[in-house]
């Protein structure tokens, strides 16, 4: 038997974002972002994985951002923007390969519609960049995840208005000029799908009452793919070198039963989630989208030379977050169990467990969705997020025994292992929140996904020390062996 060794090329690495994990939100110049007014959700008001995307007006918006009462820990996040050198330092011992981060837009233009760049945003960015090439640790940057700067929340009111293509488009080229040499692999938009359609926090969706049409969301979602294939031109006549990749939260749909309804459910589930992949690798608005607009009394406004934009500028790759599946019933009968923390808030797969978040764990999933992905778009993938949020214990000699994280990243691993020898074409693998760090979806710091761990808690308090879980070293084996320690 040959040994199971991943491509020597393969991009081991970890994943981060600026919203979640840079802090300094007051430092370097940087202006206020919409995530600065996420404020934390106590577990017991937890509703759905969504809670943080629910729609906020200028009003709401305005009084989060001068609560110094309250708790906001996006603020902080795990204070990498003091922490950084230390951190690669890390992440160049476990031999990553690769480490995914975000840029903070408002550390660049911190009104959103400045006429210059703020000069010690870029800078910060600079240092950090050169800090990862020391160590031969390749960026993969995202432009934007889950945050915006607040003034294109207040005085444009967010994605809706077409203004906001020429301020991201200008912000892109900015960062893209300056860092071409240092950053090849860019994102555009984190999680376009969940962006475009719920979020204040992710795309700067203002409402005034507190809701939002699908109008709106299908315009935001529209203004983001004309700018991010804007972005993919100028990128590609820049710099031929540079490869731009798209961001999906990838659902898996099963049918819950044979039924063919079930099964045209979960046709229509899957429809749903891969339409921003459809538009932004296929470079056009699918047929079946068309339909839906159609029966749902949606209208885009497009500027005439938009379909072109998409049609000449698709993405390079596509890049997605796992976490978990869902179940597709036509009808949701009356004794089904439902699993709390699941996308959709859907039923609980019985063949599956669940994370301590309700989230159902389902390696098989992410093979079944690696070889869907290829076969319908042939492009190279790359899994962009993926790891267990669970809560760690410290034990009495300062170690974190993660073998829970282990056992559920390494299961991972191995399908994707499986995939690549079914064909399918993958770069690399980046595991959510490589170092602790604030939840998106509830703000807290207990829900931890790092193999490095933050002492920080849901309360603020804490001394943002770095220590190695044994997941650490465990990566740092499954690197050395490419994988096959696994
Ligand atoms: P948290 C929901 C479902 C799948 C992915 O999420 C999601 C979300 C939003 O909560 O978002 C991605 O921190 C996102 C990251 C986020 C990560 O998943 O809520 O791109 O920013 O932190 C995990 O546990």
């Amino acid at each position: 038997m040959p040994a199971k060794q991943f491509p020597a090329d393969f991009l081991w690495g970890g994943a981060t974002a600026a919203n979640q994990f840079e802090g300094g939100w007051q430092s370097g110049g940087r202006g206020p972002a919409t995530s600065d007014t996420a404020v934390a959700i106590d577990p017991k008001d937890r509703k759905t994985a969504l809670d943080f995307a629910a729609p906020m007006s200028k009003d709401k918006v305005l009084t989060a951002l001068n609560d110094t009462e309250g708790r906001y820990p996006k603020r902080w996040g795990s204070d990498f923007y003091h922490r950084y050198k230390e951190d690669i330092a890390l992440y160049a011992e476990m031999g990553l390969k690769t480490f995914r981060l975000s840029i903070a837009w408002s550390r660049i233009f911190p009104n959103g519609d400045d006429d210059q760049p703020n000069e010690a945003g870029l800078q910060f960015y600079d240092s950090v960049f050169d800090e990862l090439r020391q160590h031969n640790i390749e960026p993969l940057v995202t432009l934007s995840h889950y945050e915006t700067p607040i003034g294109i929340a207040l005085n444009y009111g967010g994605w809706q208005n077409r203004a906001v293509i020429d301020l991201f488009v200008k912000y892109a080229k900015t960062v893209i000029t300056r860092y071409q040499d240092k950053v090849k692999y860019w994102l555009t938009f984190n999680e376009i799908n969940v962006i475009g359609v719920s979020g204040y926090v992710g795309g700067a969706l203002l409402s005034d009452n507190d809701a939002y049409t699908l109008q709106d969301r299908f315009q935001a979602a529209h203004h983001q793919f004309v700018a991010s294939s804007l972005v993919t031109q100028f990128a590609h006549e820049l710099n031929p070198n540079l490869k731009i990749g798209m961001m999906l939260a990838r659902m898996q749909a099963y049918p819950a039963t044979p039924d063919p309804l079930d099964v045209l459910q979960a046709l229509k589930l899957d429809h749903e989630n891969l339409f921003y992949s459809d538009v932004q690798v296929r470079g056009k608005y699918p047929a079946y989208a068309k339909r839906f607009f159609a029966e749902n009394g949606i209208e885009l406004q497009m500027a005439t030379t938009d379909e072109a934009i998409l049609a000449a500028n698709p993405v390079d790759f596509m890049s997605f977050s796992y976490y978990m599946s869902t179940v597709a019933r036509h009808e949701p009968g009356a004794n089904i169990e439902k699993t709390s923390g699941n996308f959709v808030n859907g039923e609980a797969n019985p063949y599956l467990t669940s994370s301590d978040w309700g989230w159902q764990i389902d390696p098989v999933g992410l093979r079944i969705t690696l070889n869907h992905l290829y076969d319908r778009y042939q492009v190279p993938l790359f899994v962009v997020e993926n790891g267990l949020g669970a809560l760690d214990t410290v034990t009495d000699d300062g170690q974190i025994h993660d073998d829970y994280r282990i056992d559920y990243v390494k299961q991972h691993i191995q399908q994707m292992y499986e995939a690549i020898q079914d064909g399918v074409e993958l770069l690399g693998y980046t595991t959510w929140g490589i170092t602790d760090l604030v939840s998106a979806g509830t703000s807290e710091f207990s829900k931890r996904y790092g193999f490095v761990y933050v002492d920080m808690d849901d309360q603020g308090q804490g001394t943002f020390d770095r220590t190695r879980k044994d997941s650490f070293y465990w990566y740092q084996q499954v690197i050395a062996t490419r994988g096959e320690s696994a």
